[in-house]
């Protein structure tokens, strides 16, 4: 049985949410970069059992009321046939909470939907189709979810100038030894400042709404017989929110040809069939409901989020690795470079991306 982060007995936090759980088998679940996720088989079902982060998430309450409100929304859509996907929620424990908290620790209990597994690459167009589907659907579906409703549970999590303000914070006080490492990193996004400054006037004109903010390919269960996405899970980042986030973040995980944590950058490359398909896909999914600025910011998301978690990963690495999980030294520093490449890949093919994603009658359509 795996240990918690604490070594608490994982029985004895099942029997906080009214599970008795002598002989059941507990087996981690999924890649998360950020959590302790278990997939718990009792007698007569599966629960999936998380310990939140603390360090990343220091206000988990934030997270798990979040989470409640979002289900409720989508529940209620689902009940109405507005919202073809399946909602996930949390399991009240024994005193009627979303969670539970054991020696400091915060646990909460997910509904486990069977018959389904996650996907850690795209296979094809048709594929990007159904996911990029889900995941508008998902949005669409909260269109009309007011999102000062939720908290800020990560404030300015996908705010390009903070970010970059922690990476100059982190540059500030690192070693000498891990900015030698970075140095060229670090120097690559300082040449970058065109592009931020870009963002800081698109923002500006841009609504906010909810967003899922964590849209990555493997936050979509798929169906094992249909081999068709059933629900949108991870609803940790769920907050106000650009859309053109959400389908960065999509594009970042589908579009390159190797994992993030692959070193192998000469093996990367963009795989524009998927970003099409995953486009046309995004916008349909909307059913015209897109305003014409989000329409146009879908362009700049593309190369914002894999510019965005390169900065995230390198700040990590020069911080001595205290966010995300790392397995070896510079895995942090390689999983930055790989991101900053992808990003520098896309501005190579500028033409042929706006050609994809913004196709010259929609942008003379939106001028
Ligand atoms: C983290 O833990 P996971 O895989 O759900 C991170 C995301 C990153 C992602 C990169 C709260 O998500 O922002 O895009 O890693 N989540 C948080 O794989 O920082
Ligand atoms: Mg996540």
């Amino acid at each position: 049985m795996p240990p918690s982060q604490k070594n608490i007995s994982l029985p004895l936090v099942l029997s906080k949410f009214g599970y008795t759980a002598e002989k059941c088998q507990i087996t981690p679940l999924g890649y998360g970069l950020i959590n302790n996720t278990y997939l718990v088989q009792l007698d007569n079902k599966r629960v999936v059992l998380q310990c939140l982060n603390q360090n990343v998430f220091n206000q988990p309450q934030q997270v798990t009321d979040n989470a409640d409100l979002i289900s409720e929304h989508l529940k209620a859509k689902y009940l109405a046939q507005e919202y073809a996907l399946q909602p996930i929620w949390q399991h009240q424990s024994t005193v009627h909470k979303n969670h539970v908290e054991i020696s400091g620790e915060y646990w909460r209990c997910l509904h486990y939907i069977e018959n389904c597994r996650t996907l850690e690459a795209i296979q094809n167009t048709a594929q990007a189709h159904d996911v990029a589907n889900s995941f508008a659907q998902f949005t669409a579906a909260l269109a009309d979810f007011d999102c000062h409703r939720l908290a800020d549970i990560i404030p300015d999590f996908h705010n390009l100038s903070a970010r970059l303000l922690q990476l100059e914070n982190a540059v500030n006080e690192s070693s000498s030894k891990l900015i030698a490492q970075a140095q060229s990193t670090i120097n690559y996004i300082a040449e970058q400042h065109f592009f931020c400054q870009e963002i800081s006037i698109l923002i500006k004109q841009l609504p906010l709404r909810v967003t899922h903010n964590d849209t990555k390919i493997n936050n979509l269960l798929f169906h094992n017989k249909t081999n068709k996405p059933i629900a949108v899970i991870d609803l940790d980042t769920c907050m106000s929110g650009y859309l053109m986030h959400d389908f960065g973040d999509m594009v970042r995980s589908c579009c390159s040809s190797i994992s993030e944590d692959s070193a192998e950058l000469s093996d990367m490359s963009i795989n524009f069939d998927i970003l099409a398909a995953l486009t046309n896909a995004y916008v349909a999914g909307f059913n015209g409901s897109l305003s014409e600025i989000e329409r146009k910011s879908l362009l700049f998301g593309v190369k914002l989020m894999p510019l965005m978690l390169g900065i995230r990963f390198l700040t990590d690495f020069l911080n001595g690795d205290k966010y995300f999980k790392t397995s070896y030294a510079t895995h942090n520093l390689v999983r930055a470079k790989n991101q900053l490449h992808m990003y520098k890949l896309l501005c190579q093919q500028d033409s042929l991306l706006t050609e994809i994603v913004l196709p010259t009658p929609v942008l003379n359509a939106i001028a």
